[in-house]
């Protein structure tokens, strides 16, 4: 197996180390692990704190700050570097040269400088060499309202302050500047700034007094969402997605302020909680590629029911993905939980060893179970959103529309393809509408980017009105099950699909 190493971003955090794991480098790996990439650390100080004070702050030598970066930079590597607490101004100069001879790496700095104890964290010397010598490399800066005061040397106390201090702060170099931690009303806001325009995004303000580390978090976040690829104002919202998560499910660790809890999206084991869902879903944004169901048209053949004449399944798959379908769903609405894995086992093994996938109908358990290549859902299914936060993003989530506005829905919630109809008449489901032929395909498929495949009553005779409005392929039961010969049926559309290729060229 290559894959998930193969593919991991990676994101080293500058920062310094927090004993009571709420906080620096301690939040920023987890962060890094929850979000799906891999973290590496440079410790600029360790402290002593627990979620009452900080105790203490053991500086590490500027120079063995310059030993870790090399030791990381030149054998890990890294997609993104975020900074946190870097204590000294001779630390951010070392930071500061390394990082000119990898003008590449995106960067975000967190101006950690102030507690919020109110204790300054950097002296005159680190906050003059933080603006100076390291702003001017950064992509993304983010600092709080106290921070943002300090980088500019005046009070930001309102939202007029918070644009003057945005347009001053993007002055000092940085592409991005986000000023974190207003509140307005029943909403906590964070200021976005581009050079172009201010954009304020909003979120709950979440009850708890578990907020220790939360700037960390955020930034770590940013950074991870960087380094897999996110465009630079869509991972500014997933970061803030990402915290209130973790706010949400947060932990009272000591008696004073306690800590985020990172793995919210896969703790608590919610798939019905809306922030949870987003964060796990951008948790594995742009991990992987899904299966590929090779050339169109293409043609699914669904297995399963009374016209399957007791036959073994997987001999049935074998016999049709030979003949060319590319593409098989298991639809048995009557085998037990664990048969149902089983046979579906069998049938995904078959459809690989031809290129074909499988898919499970209605049931995301018996498709994860089996390693299947996704799920197909109808309408009254687990919604494709939830269904993709149980599966990942690496499998295929079909959605049964009937028309327009069910399509759009759908494709709206994550569908990477539809199944529309019926077209034609059917006997093999009840279907309270009207078949809608070829104009209830074009109708679809022209306002939808995913493939479109259209089914009910699909034979080799009917088929090309529905591919020439603009289906990807066609879906079908009985036109292969019905007759003693399901190949000689698949191999006749295959013929029909040969013929509409090359009338398309
Ligand atoms: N969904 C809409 S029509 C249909 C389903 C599952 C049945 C398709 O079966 P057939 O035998 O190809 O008409
Ligand atoms: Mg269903």
């Amino acid at each position: 197996m290559c894959c998930a190493s193969a593919r991991i971003k990676k994101v080293l955090t500058i920062a310094g180390s927090d004993s009571g794991g709420g906080a620096g480098i301690q939040a920023d790996m987890k962060t890094f692990a929850a979000l799906g990439v891999y973290g590496s650390s440079v410790i600029t100080a360790v402290t002593a704190q627990n979620t009452l004070k900080v105790e203490g702050i053991y500086g590490v030598s500027p120079h063995f700050v310059e030993k870790q970066l090399d030791a990381v930079l030149t054998d890990i590597g890294t997609d993104a570097v975020k900074t946190g607490m870097l204590n000294d101004a001779n630390i951010i100069e070392v930071i500061s040269k390394k990082l000119k001879s990898y003008p590449r790496l995106c960067l975000v700095v967190d101006p950690v400088m102030v507690a919020t104890s109110g204790d300054r964290l950097l002296s005159p010397a680190g906050e003059c060499a933080l603006r100076e010598k390291l702003l001017p490399h950064a992509d993304f800066v983010t600092p709080n309202i106290e921070e943002a005061s300090v980088l500019c040397g005046f009070t930001v106390a309102n939202e007029e302050d918070i644009f003057k201090a945005l347009r001053k702060i993007h002055g000092m170099g940085p592409d991005f500047v986000v000023i974190t931690g207003m509140k307005k009303g029943k909403e906590s806001v964070d200021f976005c700034y581009d050079g172009n325009e201010i954009r304020e995004l909003k979120g709950p303000i979440v009850q708890t007094s578990s907020t220790h580390g939360t700037g960390c978090s955020f930034s770590a976040a940013l950074a991870a969402f960087l380094a897999k690829g996110v465009p630079a104002w869509e991972a500014v919202a997933m970061a803030k997605d990402f915290i209130i998560a973790a706010l949400r499910y947060a932990y009272r660790t000591g008696s004073g302020r306690g800590s985020l809890n990172h793995l919210a999206s896969f703790f608590p084991g919610r798939i019905d909680d809306l922030e949870v869902l987003k964060t796990r879903v951008n948790a594995f944004h742009a991990w992987g590629v899904k299966p590929d169901p090779g050339s169109f048209p293409l043609l699914n053949v669904i297995i399963g029911g009374p016209l399957c004449h007791g036959k073994d399944y997987a001999e049935l798959t074998g016999e049709i993905v030979k003949a060319g379908a590319r593409l098989i769903q298991l639809r048995e609405k009557e085998a037990d939980t664990r048969k149902l894995v089983e046979m579906a086992r069998k049938m995904r093994e078959v459809c690989h060893s031809s290129g074909a996938l499988l898919v499970v109908n209605d049931r995301v358990d018996v498709a994860a179970a089996a390693g299947a290549d996704g799920v197909h859902l109808g309408q009254d299914d687990l919604s494709p959103r939830m269904a993709r936060s149980i599966l990942g993003p690496e499998k295929i989530i079909g959605v049964s529309a009937g028309n327009l506005a069910e399509a759009e829905a759908a494709v709206a919630e994550g569908a990477d393809y539809l199944g529309v109809g019926p077209v034609y008449f059917t006997t093999s489901k009840e279907c309270d509408v009207p078949p809608g032929g070829g104009s209830l395909i074009a109708d679809v498929a022209s306002q939808v980017k995913v493939p479109v495949i259209a089914i009910g009553g699909v034979t080799p005779e009917n088929a090309l009105p529905l591919l020439k409005a603009g289906a990807a392929g066609v879906a079908v039961i009985s036109a292969v099950l019905a007759g003693p010969a399901p190949e000689r049926e698949v191999e006749r559309f295959m013929e029909v699909f040969a013929n509409a290729r090359r009338k398309q060229r």
